[in-house]
């Protein structure tokens, strides 16, 4: 057991980090990057890049400290299956679900623009959690593998911050898990339902959970030993 204080609104938490998972929420290509299926509805892609650093830090610090690591993406199955009519429907027709884009059939698993962005690219051994709503725990194995391990505590980070992320975080905190939403790993196509997003979140005493940093979370994070497989790594 390492204990450790992190700072966070609306009030320090502190966790036990053998007990927490990070979760980086569907830092796909399709959200990110032009032609995906973020601008296929009509969106600044461009607004989601702040996260990548803090994500890409958040997950170092992870790594180095032995926490479980959890990644998850958008997507459907190619013959459209698992997608409710209702969520295909809404796009327009040239470029909904499943149509071709250029990086390939858009929010379809397999396709280029379904992959994590090589910056924030998963380890291995990190489980990938494909999921096909914008809830992690819908329709995926996610609380069995948390369950498993015995995790009581994620730090949550990723895209958008008001769709996946809060969607993930309500069904976690549903199910009893502490969340800590690293606000700067997060954002949105609109900066407004970002930051109403966060609020949301640690309001009424931290009615959904947590909010704080990266920075604070790497802080905390170095008041624990390293993880012994990078200590014995080390030169002398
Ligand atoms: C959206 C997501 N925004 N990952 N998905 O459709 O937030």
């Amino acid at each position: 057991m390492t204990l450790v204080t992190i700072d966070a609104t609306p009030r320090p938490i502190r966790i036990d980090t053998a007990r927490t998972a990070v979760m980086v929420i569907d830092m796909q290509r399709d959200f990110l990057e032009p032609g995906g299926f973020g601008e296929s509805l009509g969106n600044d892609v461009s607004l989601l890049a702040a996260a990548v650093e803090p994500c890409r830090q958040l997950l170092a610090a992870a790594r180095k400290h032995g926490l479980m690591v959890i990644h998850t993406r958008e997507g459907h199955r190619a013959d459209l299956s698992d997608a409710p009519r209702a969520k295909v429907e809404r796009g327009l027709p040239a470029q909904c679900i499943g149509a071709a884009g250029p990086m390939g059939r858009i929010l379809i698993r397999g396709e280029a623009g379904h992959d994590i962005i090589p910056a924030l690219s998963p380890a291995a051994g990190e489980p990938v959690i494909d999921k096909p709503g914008k809830g992690a725990f819908y329709a995926t194995d996610l609380h069995a593998i948390l369950r498993n391990h015995g995790t009581e505590n994620l730090i949550v980070g990723g895209v958008t911050t008001e769709v996946c992320v809060h969607t993930t975080v309500r069904e976690a905190n549903d199910r009893g898990y502490r969340c800590i939403v690293a606000g700067d790993c997060c954002a949105s196509y609109f900066p407004e339902f970002h930051e109403t997003g966060l609020r949301m979140i640690a309001a009424q005493g931290g009615i959904l959970g947590w909010v704080s940093s990266s920075q604070s979370v790497l802080a905390a994070l170095s008041q624990a030993p390293r993880n012994v497989q990078d200590q014995q790594g080390e030169q002398p």
